[in-house]
């Protein structure tokens, strides 16, 4: 009840009992409307709210919710919360554990329970006043948290409203989360569970921090880990040697629930974290057996392996962008909608149609999810529609051309085309990794003319947000107690941001840079990456040292021109922000940098005029090695 409290502590001030009725009134929820859709309303209270609990249907939940308060059956508010509320929530929660109710469908039957509650609060704080105490019995008390540098919100928000679906008292305290403060949030809710969310990859490291801490404070507590970049493997090496209490790794929402269920099960606990201690241990063999089975070219060796690419010969003569330096722009969400790949904002919502309705638009021919999906979707495009009326969202971007050449693995870029002097370097990695072919081993420098071949090349590089005014958007959202918004407006902006970084390097080929003037390809052409060039993002498997996006703010002055920051581990803030570097040439392509022997990241680390440590902790996942 508490978790609900909480959850409804900022309602709306229309649900304050300034319409109270007498006890044994009728709540005039009921209406006679045989053959409209509506005869569940004809049905008790009760069912009604089960009805729209499970339908998500906000509409008359104030109005049942006051019934039942005012029936003699419900002697406390506590008692319509526990009884027609929970029970309606709980077979949510089951026919979502049996996959026959879908995420979209949870978060909107969460937003129906929190309105309903939220009603309830006054007249609570005025029995609460009468009687003493409104506590209630929960699931347990489940702490929530996005680590330190790190602003991943929407996987964390998800996990949050679907386990206060099954009746947890969930604490989320947001994103960049010191280990201090996560802790200091354990100790002071007596939290039984704690949960770390994380984005990308410097994340990981920070989870080892506190899983470190959490062993030190003598904590028992079991620790749940989720997020993009996290895994089942990072988990069993890295993090459940370092602590006692329990780590596991969730790899989505859906299963948040049974395995935090589980854990507090006392009958169970123990059997269930034997067995999750098992599995990792055989993982961290393996994973140690595999470090010592891979087998890795020398740096030298693999730097070997590249064929000079001539950069005086068609296709790969580099083209002279129209400017250079950067230049910093806002595109308005129509001229981006377009370019949206809606795939990935399916995946969000957990909705996968089965082949051959896999991707987007065949999503909405799936027998299981079509319906649901297509809803989703209008409803997507319906708030699409609101944040371009309400002008509620700005996408800024800046982007930029340099001079430069490739010395070695590193690309220099200069101050001017008299390229005299350096600006700027970006440090690039090489695969090493033994490969069964005679593929070349890459590196990001092998797609820019080396200096000494004395031809003019050049970099570009851009960032783009679709997050400016989120913030706000979403406040309002979660102020209304209404989650479903809140993670659709994240979701969309997710979208959003990705499909300007689509349409500016469109325009970049056509136009800016224009080495592909008469390029003609439509949006599923695009996304499958048709056109010439490539645009890395640091961070992606190509270049996973995200510190590279430090050069780049340096270089385009993002800040300062569009308001884009970097956090201590270089997540960006606004969140739904992308950023990388373009790359031209026809010889460019993606591909995975992988695993690194001790010879480059020590290379590496001189080059860059870093610590070795510290490039060792950035490159973590990459190693090949212990440090
Ligand atoms: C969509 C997406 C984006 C979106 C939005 C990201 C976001 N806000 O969530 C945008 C386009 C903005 C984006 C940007 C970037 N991205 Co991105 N992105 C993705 C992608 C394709 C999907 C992530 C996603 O949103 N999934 C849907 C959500 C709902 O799922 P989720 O977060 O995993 O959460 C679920 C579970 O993990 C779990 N869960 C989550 N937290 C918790 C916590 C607990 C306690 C529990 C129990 C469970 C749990 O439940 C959730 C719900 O089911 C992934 C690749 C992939 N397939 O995973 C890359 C990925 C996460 N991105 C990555 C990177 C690098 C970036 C950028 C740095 C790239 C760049 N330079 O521009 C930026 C960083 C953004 C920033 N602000 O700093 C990397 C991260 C790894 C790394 N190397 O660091 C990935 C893994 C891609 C890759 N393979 O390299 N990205």
């Amino acid at each position: 009840t508490e978790r609900m409290l909480e959850f409804s502590a900022t309602l709306d001030p229309k649900s304050t009992p300034c319409n109270l009725r007498k006890k044994g009134a009728a709540g005039g929820g009921a209406v006679k409307a045989a053959g409209s859709g509506k005869e569940w309303r004809n049905q008790p209270c009760e069912k009604r709210l089960e009805y729209a609990l499970i339908k998500g249907i906000d509409e008359f939940c104030i109005a049942d919710t006051e019934e039942c308060r005012v029936s003699d059956k419900y002697k406390s508010c506590l008692e319509v919360i526990e009884g027609p509320l929970m029970d309606g929530m709980n077979v949510v929660g089951d026919l979502f554990g049996a996959g026959k109710m879908f995420l979209p469908q949870v978060i909107k039957s969460a937003r129906v329970m929190k309105k309903a509650v939220g009603h309830l609060i006054p007249f609570m704080d005025a029995e609460k006043a009468l009687t003493g105490s409104t506590e209630a019995s929960t699931a347990g008390t489940f702490l929530i948290a996005t680590v330190k540098g790190d602003v991943h919100d929407i996987g964390k928000n998800i996990v949050a409203v679907v386990l206060g679906c099954n009746n947890f008292k969930v604490i989320d305290i947001g994103v960049m989360c010191p280990c201090e403060k996560i802790l200091d949030a354990v100790r002071e809710s007596k939290a039984d569970i704690l949960g770390l969310s994380g984005l990308i990859t410097p994340s990981l490291d920070e989870m080892v921090t506190v899983a470190k801490e959490m062993e030190k404070a003598g904590m028992r507590i079991p620790l749940l880990i989720g997020g993009a970049t996290t895994s089942k493997m990072h988990t069993a090496v890295k993090l459940t040697p370092n602590y006692s209490g329990g780590v596991i790794h969730v790899l989505d929402a859906s299963r948040a629930v049974p395995v935090a269920q589980t854990l507090l099960d006392k009958r169970k606990h123990a059997d269930f974290m034997d067995d999750i201690n098992e599995t990792y241990a055989e993982m961290r063999e393996e994973f140690y057996a595999g470090l010592e089975d891979r087998k890795y070219l020398t740096l030298q060796k693999a730097r070997a392996t590249v064929k000079p690419v001539d950069f005086t010969a068609a296709p790969n003569v580099p083209v002279t962008p129209k400017f250079c330096g950067a230049k910093a722009i806002e595109v308005s969400i129509d001229d981006v909608l377009p370019y949206i790949d809606w795939n990935p904002f399916f995946q969000v919502w957990q909705l996968r149609g089965r082949y051959p309705n896999r991707g987007y638009p065949k999503i909405f021919n799936d027998e299981t999810v079509g319906p649901e999906a297509k809803k989703l979707f209008d409803e997507a495009n319906g708030m699409i529609t609101k944040i371009k009326q309400n002008k509620r969202l700005t996408l800024k971007g800046i982007y930029g051309f340099y001079p430069a050449n490739s010395v070695g693995d590193d690309i220099v870029v200069y101050t001017d085309e008299s390229r005299t002097t350096t600006h700027h370097t970006f440090y690039t990695l090489r695969q090493q990794a033994e490969k069964d072919t005679d593929e070349p081993y890459m590196a990001l420098s092998d797609f820019i003319a080396p200096k000494d071949s004395g031809v003019k090349d050049y970099l570009g590089m851009f960032v783009c947000s679709a997050g400016f005014g989120l913030d706000e958007l979403t406040a309002e959202f979660k102020a209304a107690n209404d989650d479903y918004s809140y993670i659709m407006a994240e979701a969309l902006a997710d979208r959003l941001a990705e499909a300007f970084a689509e349409l500016l390097h469109e325009r970049v080929r056509k136009d800016d840079w224009g080495y592909a003037k008469d390029e003609s390809f439509n949006c599923e052409d695009l996304l499958k990456v048709k056109y010439q060039g490539i645009r890395p993002a640091p961070g992606y498997p190509s270049q996973p040292d995200h510190t590279e996006k430090a050069t780049m703010w340096d270089l385009m002055k993002v800040k300062e021109e569009i308001g884009v920051e970097l956090t201590e581990t270089f997540a960006m803030l606004p969140s739904a922000s992308v950023s990388g570097l373009y790359f031209a040439g026809a010889c460019s392509e993606y591909f995975n940098v992988g695993k690194l022997t001790s010879d480059q990241v020590e290379e590496y680390a001189g080059r860059k005029k870093m610590e070795l440590s510290e490039v060792q902790r950035w490159l973590g996942p990459n190693l090949s090695y212990e440090p």
